[in-house]
């Protein structure tokens, strides 16, 4: 039987010697600059973080498509890669939102709308924390979602961007550009709410009022292969970028 104090010795000696062998393995630079966060792992450079890219685009326009192509991709360049979803299903939030999109249950406009900013900002702490230890983060869907069907259903569009002001604002939104009709086209259409061919003409107007310097507008009506090709370029230099250590992260329409 050990004593009590020479059970806490035994513990103090276990976690030196993990805490030299760990350590050892990181060179000292890194280790300063990247403090507990993946010291062993990503960029050196001060500031180097993963990127955070946006897929955007009509419904059915291939956004979770080319989403895991993209993850597969990234992660294939050794790049560290993540795919994230809004609304993210999993949360109690998320839950609610998922029974409304289903039909299942029934709520005001402005009730959903901070529902789905809701479910993004149980999730912005986690974010900052993968992007700083230096994964990139494809995402599926995110406040330009929101404000466009939010205010496709006319609400205003002031209002419906002050609840994701200060959220995590992308290093790249890459817009699948398609008109309604052609999207309509393709398989699945007409399942959930909002999937109605008058409606998406009017969330296509929404999403044009948002654009910004950090869009680029891809052709979705071109083969998938070649959106990917187009997408995995536009990513790849996005990543570079941020592993540069040049840009911090910045707050979504805070100014
Ligand atoms: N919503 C909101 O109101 N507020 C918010 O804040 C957020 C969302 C975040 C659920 O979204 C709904 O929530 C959504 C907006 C609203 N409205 N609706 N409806 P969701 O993301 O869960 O929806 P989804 O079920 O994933 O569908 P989607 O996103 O609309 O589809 P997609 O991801 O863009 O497309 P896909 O699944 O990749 O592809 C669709 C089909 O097209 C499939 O058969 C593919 O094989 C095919 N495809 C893809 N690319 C091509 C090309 N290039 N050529 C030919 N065929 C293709
Ligand atoms: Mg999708």
């Amino acid at each position: 039987m050990f004593s009590a104090g020479s059970f806490k010795a035994l513990v103090l000696k276990k976690t030196f010697n993990f805490q030299a062998q760990f350590f050892s393995n990181c060179p000292p630079k890194k280790l300063r600059m990247e403090g507990n966060l993946n010291c062993c792992n990503r960029g050196n450079k001060k500031g180097s973080r993963g990127a955070l890219v946006v897929l955007e685009g009509l419904d059915r326009s291939g956004k979770s498509s080319q989403c895991r192509r993209l993850v597969n991709y990234l992660e294939g360049q050794g790049i560290s890669a993540e795919l994230w979803r809004f609304p993210d299903r999993n949360t109690d939030v998320g839950k609610l939102i998922s029974a409304y999109l289903t039909n299942t249950s029934q709520l005001d406009d402005h009730t959903i709308h901070l529902l789905f900013s809701a479910n993004r900002w149980e999730k912005r702490s986690l974010m900052e924390t993968k992007l700083k230890s230096g994964t990139t983060l494809i995402v599926d869907r995110y406040s330009y979602s929101g404000v466009a069907f939010s205010s496709a259903k006319g609400l205003d569009i002031e209002w419906c961007k002050a609840p994701e002001v200060g959220l995590l604002a992308p290093d790249l939104v890459a817009y699948l550009d398609i008109s309604p009709e052609k999207a309509s086209e393709r398989g699945g259409y007409g399942g959930e709410r909002y999937e109605m061919l008058e409606f998406q003409k009017k969330v296509a107007e929404s999403y044009k009022a948002l654009h910004d310097v950090s869009w680029k507008f891809v052709d979705a009506c071109q083969p998938i292969e070649d959106v990917e090709k187009q997408l995995q370029e536009i990513v790849h230099n996005c990543v570079m970028e941020c592993r540069k250590g040049k840009q911090p992260l910045s707050p979504l329409w805070s100014n």
